[in-house]
C-alpha cells in the first residue's frame, strides 16, 4: 500500500436477471422491488462506453449491503467497511449486510451496464482479482485494459471450463479510444506485441497495463461516444460527471 490516495469512481450496474444460483442465495434477504447493483470501482470512467463484462472472483465472498430502502450493493465487506466512512451509508460507520453470496455464484447474472454501447452485460469469472482492492468488482473494458482483454480471449476459449456460456463475453471489441503508438485497441496490441496468452501472466500483464495506462490516458483521443474527439484527460472528468448526475456512479476512494 502506498501513501497516496486512490480516487475510484463507483459504477452502479443494476441486477436485470440474476443466475439462478444468485436468486436462490439472495431469496427472501432482499425486499421485493428493491434494486441492487454490482459496484465495480474504476480509475478510467471515461473507458465505460467499450464495458463489454462485469468481473467477480470465485474465490471471493462478497455481502449484499442495504442502502437505503430500494437500494442494495454487492461488494466486498472491505469496499463496504471503506465506503461507511465516505458517506455512503446512511449511517456513519455502518454497513448493514443482508446476505452472503459467493462470487460464482453471481456469475451469470445480467446487468445495466452504464454509458455503454452495450445496454446489458453478464458478469462473468476473473480469479486474479483482489480482496484488497477497489470494491472486489471490476469492470471489463478489453479495448483498453491488458488485464481485461487477456480475461476476455481465455473466456471465450475455454467457456466449459470456466462454466460460462460462450455468448456472455463479446469478442468483437469496439474502440474506444486511439493512441498515436498502438492504434484504437491498445489492449489486444500489448498484448499480442508482448505475447502475452494468459490472464495470469501477471508479470508481463503488470508491465503492459503501466504502458496501456500512461498511453492511453495521456496520448489517448476519444474516439466514440458524446466527448468524441476530446482528450482523454479531458473527457474523464465529464464522463464522471455524467455518471454522477445520472446517479449511477459515486466517488470512492481508499
Ligand atoms: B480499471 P490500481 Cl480500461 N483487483 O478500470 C484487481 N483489479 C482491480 C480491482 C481489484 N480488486 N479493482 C479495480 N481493479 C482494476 C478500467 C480500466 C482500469 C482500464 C484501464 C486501466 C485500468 C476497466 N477495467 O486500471 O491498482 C480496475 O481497472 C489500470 C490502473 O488501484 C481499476 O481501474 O491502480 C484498476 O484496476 C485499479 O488499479
Amino acid at each position: 500500500e502506498g501513501v497516496l490516495v486512490q480516487e475510484y469512481l463507483a459504477i452502479k450496474c443494476k441486477v436485470k436477471t440474476w443466475s439462478d444460483a444468485a436468486a436462490k442465495a439472495i431469496e427472501g434477504k432482499v425486499s421485493s422491488g428493491a434494486k441492487v447493483y454490482l459496484v465495480p470501482a474504476t480509475l478510467r470512467p471515461e473507458t465505460m462506453y467499450g464495458q463489454t463484462n462485469v468481473f467477480v472472483s470465485p474465490k471471493i465472498t462478497y455481502g449484499i449491503f442495504k442502502v437505503s430502502d430500494d437500494e442494495y450493493y454487492l461488494i466486498t465487506n472491505r469496499g463496504a467497511r471503506n465506503m461507511a466512512y465516505q458517506s455512503i451509508f446512511p449511517k456513519w460507520g455502518e454497513f448493514p449486510k443482508v446476505a452472503d453470496i459467493s462470487g460464482g455464484d453471481v456469475v451469470g447474472t445480467l446487468i445495466e451496464a452504464p454509458l455503454s454501447a452495450r445496454k446489458e452485460v453478464y458478469v462473468v469469472p476473473m480469479d486474479t482479482i483482489k480482496d484488497s482492492k477497489g470494491t472486489g468488482v471490476v469492470t471489463s473494458v478489453p479495448s483498453d485494459s491488458p488485464d481485461d482483454y487477456a480475461m476476455t480471449i481465455d473466456l471465450g476459449k475455454k467457456a466449459d471450463f470456466y462454466k460460462i456460456k460462450p455468448e456472455w463475453v463479446p469478442q468483437d471489441i469496439l474502440p474506444i479510444i486511439e493512441t498515436p503508438t498502438y492504434g484504437n485497441l491498445i489492449a489486444e496490441a500489448l498484448v499480442k506485441q508482448m505475447k502475452i496468452n494468459s490472464p495470469k501472466d501477471a508479470k508481463a500483464l503488470a508491465e503492459a497495463k503501466d504502458i496501456a495506462y500512461k498511453e492511453g490516458f495521456y496520448q489517448g483521443k476519444m474516439i466514440y461516444g458524446e466527448f468524441s474527439g476530446l482528450s482523454v484527460q479531458d473527457a474523464k472528468p465529464k464522463a464522471r460527471q455524467v455518471l454522477i448526475d445520472q446517479g449511477l456512479a459515486f466517488n470512492y476512494a481508499e
